[in-house]
């Protein structure tokens, strides 16, 4: 027989190639050095250090599955996913300042831009250079994005736009701004739009007081009559297919980074029951605290395995917007519950910084809300089965 390794029980190690565990390891490396000793100042302090796009850049870890001449890595979507995983182990907002980084700004301009565009930005938003947000959200239009506001009209050179994004990751230290807007000399079609900071009428200040996702900066996007060029629509899609081709590839990230997230909570809750004693005994002596674990491991284990498939299919070209659904929505919710249950098992200490497992659990909020609420992915894979179309 196979020896049992608790903390990989169905051997996720092996199914991996060479090439995908030297990307990991140098991952899991970074964030130990890197992103570990910041995490406590950065989330009490509500502080987003923009040379971590930098540093995360001479990793190699922005635009992971991007080409190498675009200076991408060329690696696989499961190495994408199991970067997120690493980044999440640390903290949410780190691994939401990357994903955004490499599938919703890198992706659409590798995807959907011109030979210009791609020359323009790849290369530094892969070196961190550059710092990218992604606007589609608004404040009247989150779940349901087709109905934003943001236009488009037409100039005699190009596009003025108008409108406002509400809740954008980066936003107030982004160099680049993918928008997306409903373009009047297109139908009323939505088309995606790369603006630059500085430009006249754009502005992106901080939203303040979040109590969750605290290391990572996020912003509104107002734009007022900011004129752009033809240059700046992303010629190659047109229609919601566009931000959700990117959506795609950014909720598939957060279900392997979820999973990081739940293992750090999972391995943290069990050596603090090993090391805690009460009624003279440590607290992982007792059945409670043993099926609690146990749990954790389960959900760890199916989510992983879950996501591993999800990936190799995303590399075979065979994956369906649905199957992404299943897996984000399970693993944050699941990672959610992790969180909340090894913050349960620390008793007071849970509550404080140096625990680490109540910055998971909040930062899992909103990860579990971002890229379509646990319910929108439930109505998705509800329409897939059904044939009825329970959203409006
Ligand atoms: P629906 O009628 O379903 O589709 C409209 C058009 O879009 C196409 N489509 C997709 N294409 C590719 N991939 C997908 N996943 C797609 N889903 C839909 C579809 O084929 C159709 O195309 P066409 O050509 O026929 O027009 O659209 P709907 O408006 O009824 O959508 C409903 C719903 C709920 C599925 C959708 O709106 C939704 O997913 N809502 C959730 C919104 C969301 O996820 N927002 C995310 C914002 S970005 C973000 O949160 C970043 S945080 C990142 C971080 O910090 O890490
Ligand atoms: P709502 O859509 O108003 O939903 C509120 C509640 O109603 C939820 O429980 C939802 O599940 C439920 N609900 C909605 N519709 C239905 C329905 N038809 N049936 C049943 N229940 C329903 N967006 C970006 O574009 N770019 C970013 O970089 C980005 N970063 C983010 C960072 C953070 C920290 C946060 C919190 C959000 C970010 N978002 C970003 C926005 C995010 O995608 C939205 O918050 C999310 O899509 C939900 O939209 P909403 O907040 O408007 O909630």
């Amino acid at each position: 027989g196979q020896p049992f390794a608790w903390e990989d029980p169905f051997l996720l190690e092996d199914q991996l190639s060479e090439e995908e565990r030297m990307i990991r390891d140098s991952a899991r490396a970074f964030a130990a050095d890197r992103l570990a000793p910041r995490v406590q100042d950065a989330y009490l302090n509500e502080h987003t250090d923009p040379e971590i796009f930098r540093e995360m850049g001479r990793a190699g870890l922005l635009g992971v599955t991007v080409a190498e001449d675009h200076g991408g890595a060329g690696a696989s979507y499961v190495a994408y996913g199991l970067v997120a995983r690493e980044i999440e182990r640390v903290d949410s907002g780190y691994r939401s300042m990357a994903s955004v980084q490499s599938s919703l700004v890198m992706y659409p301009i590798e995807a959907y831009g011109s030979e210009e565009q791609k020359r323009k930005f790849l290369p530094k938003l892969a070196s961190g250079e550059f710092i990218g947000c992604f606007g589609l959200t608004e404040p009247d239009a989150g779940s349901d994005p087709a109905g934003m506001r943001t236009v488009a009209k037409k100039t005699a050179g190009g596009y003025r736009l108008n409108g406002a994004k509400m809740w954008i990751s980066n936003a107030p230290i982004a160099d680049v701004f993918v928008v997306w807007a409903k373009s009047e000399a297109h139908g009323g079609k939505v088309r995606g739009f790369v603006l630059e900071k500085g430009m006249k009428g754009l502005s992106a200040p901080k939203i303040e007081g979040k109590l969750s996702l605290r290391a990572s900066i996020t912003g509104e996007i107002v734009m007022e009559d900011v004129e752009v060029g033809e240059d700046a629509l992303l010629p190659g899609v047109e229609g919601m297919g566009g931000p959700f081709g990117c959506l795609n590839r950014a909720r598939y990230g957060i279900s392997w980074g979820a999973m990081g997230a739940a293992e750090d909570c999972w391995h943290r809750a069990r050596q603090y029951g090993l090391d805690r004693h009460q009624f003279n005994r440590p607290l992982a002596a007792t059945q409670l605290f043993q099926k609690k674990l146990a749990d954790m491991q389960t959900e760890i284990a199916l989510g992983l395995q879950a996501s591993l498939r999800v990936g190799r299919l995303f590399d075979e070209g065979r994956f369906a917007p649905e199957m992404i659904s299943l897996v984000k929505r399970n693993n944050c919710g699941k990672a959610l519950e992790i969180a909340r249950q090894a913050r349960d098992m620390h008793g007071g200490n849970g509550i404080q910084i140096e625990y680490h497992v109540m910055r998971h659990a909040q930062n899992l909020e909103t990860v579990n809300t971002y890229e379509g609420t646990h319910d929108v992915h439930a109505l998705i894979l509800g329409r897939a089965q059904t044939g009825i179309q329970a959203f409006g």
